[in-house]
């Protein structure tokens, strides 16, 4: 069986009834989205290209003799996206509600997207059950613009300190040092984000990287983790489907390793994928890569669980 056809197999019905499901370790859900993309992009097309790519993985990993099919994961398919809809916020909405009343039972929530507006909607449905809730970013770019022209997929987390969080709680892993404007870079750090910026992972490695950064919000008070993987934090030669992706980015290989651990911790509730526009992805390069990385999360997962 590969990745693709095991998804499949765990394909669920929305029920809308608001009863509970019993729990489950893992739930994913599409957000076929990208209105709000500054660069028009069509992300909307993502969630369905990476579950076709999953077909190139099977659902075994060897170097951690782990069974995938172990791990008891829904899939509840995609929701209605944002292409026929007047307003974006309508279907970005209809996302946040998913994921916080019908995906409430999923340990570890992952949402493909779409483009990176769709942030804001599924870190503000976590935060209602985790008050503690920290942002971990994979991102070339702050997101952080101003929002005179409203909610973009260059907003989200100026959105969410605006709306609350404490910037202290957010870390931002692959900031490429010359991929944002300086009044926003400026801004970024007055509100006290964690910066890693790629060059500094390329010298010390994505995993003192990431002790780092999680040691540094958990000393914020952040206890509970929502990751954000903006794929265009991919180096442009592993990333030509992300309008935003830049030269001198990670590699997919440290993405991987980054997701698995991730996955290895029980106090990572939810990610998301975003940002890959699949219809201008070169032989599948950026779609391939996303599939890699949120395998590898589900693979860390399972890890964790199995105290492997
Ligand atoms: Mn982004």
């Amino acid at each position: 069986m590969n990745a693709s056809e095991w998804l499949a197999s765990r394909a669920v019905a929305l029920q809308n009834t608001g009863k509970a499901r019993a729990p489950v370790a893992a739930g994913l859900v599409g957000a076929p989205m990208s209105r709000l993309s500054l660069s028009g992009s069509a992300a909307w097309a993502s969630p369905a290209a990476v579950r076709r790519a999953l077909s190139r993985f099977h659902t075994y990993d060897g170097m951690h003799s782990l069974e995938l099919e172990e791990l008891n994961l829904l899939d509840f398919g995609d929701v209605a996206g944002d292409q026929a809809e007047t307003d974006p916020a309508t279907a970005r909405m209809r996302l946040e509600e998913l994921v916080a009343k019908e995906m409430a039972q999923c340990e570890l929530i992952t949402i493909l997207g779409g483009d990176n507006s769709i942030t804001r909607h599924g870190f503000s449905a976590l935060l209602r059950t985790h008050p503690d809730l920290g942002l971990i970013t994979f991102d070339a770019h702050h997101d952080t613009r101003p929002l005179a022209s409203g909610p973009t997929n260059g907003t989200p987390v100026r959105e969410l300190i605006l709306g609350g969080l404490q910037g202290n709680r957010v870390a931002q892993i692959g900031i490429n040092p010359l991929g944002n404007g300086g009044d926003y870079a400026r801004w970024t750090k007055e509100q006290g984000v964690h910066l890693f910026y790629s060059p500094e992972i390329h010298h010390k490695g994505v995993g003192a990287t990431l002790f780092d950064a999680l040691t540094r919000l958990r000393k914020a008070g952040a206890h509970t983790f929502y990751v954000d993987f903006d794929m265009d934090v991919l180096d442009r030669a592993f990333a030509p489907g992300c309008p935003g992706s830049l030269p001198g980015g990670m590699h997919p290989a440290q993405l991987a390793h980054a997701a698995f651990q991730l996955g290895r911790d029980p106090n990572v509730v939810a990610a998301d994928f975003t940002e890959v526009d699949a219809l201008a992805d070169v032989n599948e390069i950026t779609v391939r890569a996303t599939a890699y990385t949120l395998l590898n999360l589900y693979f860390g997962r399972l890890s964790g669980r199995k105290g492997a």
